[in-house]
């Protein structure tokens, strides 16, 4: 199965790599994905149920947003839109030499939740935003969700040539209003739609406020290889049964044997969860801390002859 629809092998990676570098910094792709892939890629970030004590990886709850921060672990088409290789054409035209991964997720958007206009040529220290950095990068974010007025993908062409005048880690919502408001670019586009932006351009999800409204959304940046920053990147987990051509370049692409410090985005606990996550973990855990409690008490009044004759009553089958 194409992850992608067939226009999207007709591209041409050099003119992307140009619109990218010397033209608006961004290019887009409208109603890209093929459709079966988008299913598979949407059943990822249903939360089928809170990750307690679970050896698998899944869905995390931080601030009322689902995420799922290990698409290449789960995700065949997620894994395949990553390594395309109209992919990796794009990024060998737009970059000079290596480059790599540096972080995938797919994530739900929330009502009144403020993204302030940013790049995203950040350098960490752990969990820490540490600067700025001046190396390429491309950030490629797909629609899962129609997207018209309400929260759209919002950049300012043209911002990669001067953004690093600033080296702040966001840039103020009055600063955008006065000086660039009129420049502005919502991205209205479909579902199955892609944005490549160049990773200094300032953009951000419009700010909304319509409960209920969920996009969603999946994205990968990839940057090219730090030397003076080992360790660039987030710490990734890929399914090594997704890695059906295992060429150098694919798995270097990957960061195979390359050191990634960042710790998976977003940092979630408990702590992280809102009172009716907490409510409806409660109520699963609760029956089953019930249904402990009685078998301990049984254990202990029961003689041991009687709880044998238990076990093997209600022992599975062989
Ligand atoms: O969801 C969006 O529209 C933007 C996401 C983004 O810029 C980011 O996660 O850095
Ligand atoms: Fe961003």
């Amino acid at each position: 199965m194409d992850v992608y629809r067939a226009a999207f092998n007709s591209c041409n990676p050099i003119e992307i790599a140009q619109a990218l570098t010397t033209g608006d910094g961004y290019y887009l792709f409208e109603d890209i994905i093929a459709e079966d892939a988008l299913a598979e890629i949407l059943s990822c970030i249903e939360l089928k149920e809170y990750l307690v004590n679970n050896n698998n990886v899944g869905v995390v709850r931080a601030s009322s947003m689902n995420f799922h921060s290990h698409t290449l672990a789960v995700s065949k088409c997620c894994y395949d839109l990553v390594t395309h290789e109209k992919v990796r054409a794009i990024c060998s035209s737009f970059f000079a030499g290596p480059h790599k991964i540096s972080n995938q997720r797919i994530f739900e958007t929330h009502t009144k939740a403020h993204m302030p206009w940013h790049t995203d040529n950040n350098l960490q220290d752990g969990n820490t935003f540490k600067g700025k950095h001046e190396l390429p990068g491309i950030l490629f974010l797909f629609y899962l969700s129609d997207v018209s007025e309400i929260n759209p993908f919002q950049l300012i062409p043209g911002s990669h040539k001067w953004s690093a005048q600033h080296n702040q880690r966001f840039f103020a919502d009055k600063y955008i209003d006065q000086t660039h408001s009129a420049d502005i670019v919502s991205v209205q586009a479909p579902k199955g739609s892609l944005i490549l932006c160049n990773t200094h351009l300032i953009h951000r999800a419009k700010p909304f406020d319509v409960p209920g409204f969920k996009r969603k959304t999946f994205l990968f940046q990839i940057d090219a290889l730090f030397e003076n920053h080992l360790g660039h990147g987030e710490q990734l987990l890929i399914n090594p049964s997704f890695v059906d051509n295992t060429d150098p370049a694919i798995l270097s692409y990957l960061g195979f044997g390359l050191k990634a410090s960042y710790p998976t985005f977003p940092q979630t606990s408990v702590a992280t969860m809102s009172l009716q996550d907490l409510w409806l973990l409660q109520k699963n855990i609760l029956p089953k801390t019930i249904r402990g409690l009685a078998l301990s008490v049984l254990k202990k009044a029961l003689p041991s002859t009687a709880l044998i004759r238990l076990k093997n009553l209600t022992a599975p089958k062989p």
